[in-house]
């Protein structure tokens, strides 16, 4: 008798309907339990930390039924499934989403105030989880919540690392770095599966065996490490679909070597197997840059291994024809970070279930598919064959394969032509051969994605032409999005009222299209009024914000200008600060009555520098040398404040969107994917100053570049006005000059501090700052003598938050899902009595 048979009619089978309630005295309860049973603590005395784990452990007992709910609901219906793959989930908080998802705002809020806590100071308890670096890693935590929310059977796939992105310190102007501990707080929102655990091998050998239908490959010996999963439910919104992210930890594998251990080596054996758990300790915090580390290519084989034994067994457990393994499955790889998989589903596919080579390359070409995040060149990732070799060899020998058939249809289009081979191969030959994740990554999918227009193009004309020659339909452009439930209804509470009201309906949240309606009402003085009154809210909630974390005083009538971000060369964070210093040697030369006309202004920079980019961190030493000496000098004291808030991350992010006037997206053209930040700032009514890169590009056609500040050199331009940098044929701007003569002279402390920086503008400029520096002193200036007509500026600011449509990930995630992925939603039928 079949298990569910055997319980039909009993006990158990009529609990199935029995769900948590969610009234508000359900939650309080729930609340007060967890604080006694879970936390082994008085429910008569308590503080706001224990208030907030109670609270999050009720809020996961409801994810959880969700979950069991949706993933029991897959099973059954058995749809294509998408499996997004990425090293980065940079999720900060997750107490207030998963409140407003489930909709259960007002009855947490009412069981809390009578136990005499505040929802909203709960939510200040909470550690972000930082698992990710920018905005790779956060562009998959927004997907994860627009496949939920539009009921997407997905699947995200990761690592929990133990260490997540390092906290930042600032210390005499220096960026510090501090690990990140995260799980010391306890982690309300993930759930062990001791019961879901897979082995990875690494080393060894491979040896060959002769055998009836052809010769067999074995991989043997090496090391054993274990993989266990941690569940973190991901609850779509206005729904009862709760999908999964899976992140994999490593522990010492169970098999042990006796020699070792009999040999009188206990303890130094012992610690042997502790090594396995340093493969998922710690993020490696560089964005848009390769780190040739042997661990780091560790950690992404043991990420793609234990994904796909998980992937393969679910399949297993309805299919057994491997041919339906694509319509069943889809692979999306996040950057090349975990394109090794490519070569594991084909290793599995051959060596252990013994399908023919082509076969097993079309199952495999068809599953993946490949989205690049960058095109700069230090970002490659190309691994040495020595070090595949040693730790996968197998995988080796296999690539060898792969790559000598791809070759061979490189020939065919192209006979006799090396340069072609040489430039399209997998391997790059040379002192040290290396392998070529990107080409791998293209090789092995069916579909390779830019992530804005701009970009895609560039990945398929620019980096790739040849590849787009060979297979012309396998590019295709998908524009990043970001979440409007986090970024407008979560983090900007008065906005959100706004929207409510005057569009008559709270729609906007999942339909973002809705916003565009709001033009009607731009010369409406009431709602000009209510949305002047929610960005000064914002920005003194951003104001106090500052007090508390630099303790500096900024005007909250000020203009708030705003560059939040990774620090990186190619960002452009110095041609910020070069301007703030102009800014600030002109307000002194002004007279008196010149200064009455200066449009006062908050310059808010925040952003991590990768700890070995020593030119960036150089950079955050400018910037808070140059805040130093401005914010302490009583002469601009009302004009210019500047400000570097330490320690960025996700929640912070969320404070400091909503109440920016004007956010800087300034990147050299050509260099920044999408970006999308940029998308966060106009959907909160930030105008952006900004070049045509990335995704500001399709932001202008939306918003319309008279609603902006757009300026510099167009990606055309950029190869031009490097060939003129090398020929020094450039002429430096006179304010610039000063701007130089300035630091030199040691107004900024000592100037052999900032050398360096200097002379990398002197000697290469390689993003062209000196080129763009005037044009960005323009458009500066535009933005100071629109601020002066307040309501000229806040009709504008009303028209880049109805243009936001396209750049939400719904309409992303909709697009991978009918353009790439090929699977359809999968609305969860609820027996039970919740609302949705
Ligand atoms: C990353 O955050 C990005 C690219 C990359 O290769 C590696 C990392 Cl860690 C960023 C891009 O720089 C940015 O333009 C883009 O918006 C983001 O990925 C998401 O696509």
């Amino acid at each position: 008798v079949p298990p569910t048979e055997k319980k039909k009619g009993s006990k158990l089978f009529a609990l199935k309907t029995d769900f948590l309630k969610n009234d508000e005295d359900s939650i309080q309860k729930g609340i007060l339990d967890h604080v006694e049973y879970t936390l082994a603590r008085t429910k008569y005395n308590f503080d706001s930390f224990s208030a907030y784990q109670g609270s999050a452990y009720t809020v996961r007992d409801r994810l959880i039924e969700r979950w069991n709910e949706t993933q029991q609901y897959y099973t059954e219906k058995d749809p294509k499934r998408v499996y997004y793959l990425s090293m980065e989930f940079l999720m900060g908080r997750s107490l207030q989403n998963a409140i407003y998802n489930m909709g259960l705002k007002d009855e947490y809020h009412s069981a809390l105030l009578e136990l005499g806590f505040e929802l909203e100071d709960l939510y200040e308890e909470e550690k972000d989880a930082a698992l990710g670096n920018g905005g790779l890693g956060r562009l998959a935590s927004c997907f994860m919540d627009s496949l939920a929310t539009l009921k997407y059977p997905a699947w995200g796939y990761g690592l929990r690392y133990n260490y997540g992105m390092f906290e930042q310190g600032i210390y005499d102007g220096y960026q510090t770095e501090v690990p990140d501990y995260w799980l010391v707080a306890g982690n309300p929102w993930e759930i062990e599966r001791l019961d879901v655990q897979y082995t990875v091998r690494f080393y060894g050998h491979v040896t060959e065996r002769k055998s009836s239908e052809g010769n067999k490959f074995d991989w043997e010996g090496g090391e054993l490490v274990q993989a266990i999963a941690y569940d973190a439910p991901i609850p779509g919104y206005a729904t009862t679909n709760t999908n999964n992210i899976r992140l994999w930890s490593s522990k010492p594998h169970k098999e042990f070597d006796l020699d070792a251990f009999n040999g009188g080596n206990y303890l130094s054996a012992v610690e042997a197997k502790q090594r396995s758990e340093n493969i998922t300790s710690v993020l490696y915090p560089n964005d848009n840059t390769y780190s040739g580390k042997e661990l780091r290519l560790k950690q992404q084989y043991f990420f793609v291994a234990a994904t796909l034994c998980d992937i393969i067994r679910r399949f297993k457990k309805n299919h057994s024809n491997w041919a339906d393994f694509p319509n069943k499955v889809a692979i999306q790889l996040n950057d090349t970070h975990p394109t090794i998989g490519i070569v594991e589903l084909f290793r599995k596919l051959i060596d252990e279930e013994h399908i023919q080579w082509d076969e097993a390359w079309q199952i495999v070409t068809k599953t993946y598919a490949y989205t690049n995040h960058t095109i700069l060149p230090e970002a490659l990732e190309m691994w040495p064959v020595s070090l595949i070799e040693n730790l996968l060899p197998r995988h080796m020998q296999l690539i060898y394969g792969i790559n000598h058939r791809f070759l061979l249809q490189v020939t065919q289009k192209w006979p006799g032509d090396i340069g072609k081979m040489r430039s399209l191969s997998i391997i790059q030959e040379g002192d040290e051969k290396k392998v070529r994740m990107a080409h791998l990554a293209i090789v092995g999918s069916h579909c390779v994605n830019g992530v804005a227009a701009m970009h895609s193009e560039l990945v398929r004309n620019a980096v790739f032409p040849d590849f787009a020659a060979l297979w012309p339909n396998k590019f295709q452009n998908k524009t990043n999005g970001v979440t409007p439930r986090r970024w407008i209804q979560q983090a900007n509470p008065g906005l959100s009222s706004i929207l409510n009201k005057w569009l008559k309906t709270d729609k906007w949240v999942t339909q973002l299209e809705c916003v565009k309606d709001l033009k009607q009402h731009i010369n409406n003085p009431e709602l000009i009024e209510e949305w002047k009154s929610v960005k000064q809210f914002n920005k003194e909630r951003l104001a106090d914000f500052i007090h508390k974390t630099c303790g500096i005083q900024v005007n909250t009538n000020a203009l708030f200008d705003v560059h939040i971000k990774r620090i990186h060369e190619y960002k452009r964070q110095l041609l910020n600060i070069l301007g703030v210093i102009y800014r600030y040697l002109s307000i002194k030369k002004m007279s008196p009555k010149d200064r009455a006309n200066v449009v006062s202004r908050v310059v808010v920079f925040a952003g991590k520098a990768a700890p070995g980019y020593v030119m960036a961190k150089r950079h955050i030493k400018l910037i808070n040398s140059v805040a130093e000496v401005i914010n302490n000098d009583k002469e601009v004291d009302q004009y210019l404040k500047v400000v570097f808030i330490p320690n960025y991350n996700v929640s912070i992010a969320q404070v400091i969107v909503p109440a920016s006037d004007i956010n800087q997206q300034i990147s050299t053209a050509g260099t920044e994917a999408s970006g999308t930040s940029n998308m966060k700032f106009t959907m909160n009514g930030s105008l952006i100053i900004g070049t045509l890169d990335g995704a500001n590009v399709e932001i202008a056609e939306e918003v319309g570049q008279e609603n902006m500040f757009i300026f510099g050199l167009r990606t055309h331009e950029i190869a031009g006005a490097r060939e003129k940098m090398r020929q020094k044929e450039v002429v430096i701007d006179s304010r610039l000059q000063e701007v130089f003569l300035n630091i030199e002279l040691g107004t900024f402390g000592p100037p052999e501090i900032f050398k360096p920086i200097l002379d990398s503008l002197m000697y290469n400029d390689f993003y062209l700052t000196m080129q763009d520096f005037p044009l960005y002193l323009d458009a500066q200036a535009e933005v100071d003598a629109l601020w002066k007509t307040q309501d000229a500026w806040i009709r504008k600011s009303i028209i880049n938050t109805s243009s936001t449509y396209f750049f939400s990930s719904d309409r992303a995630m909709k697009e991978y899902a009918e353009e790439i992925w090929n699977i359809e939603p999968c609305e969860v039928e609820t027996s039970d009595y919740r609302r949705y």
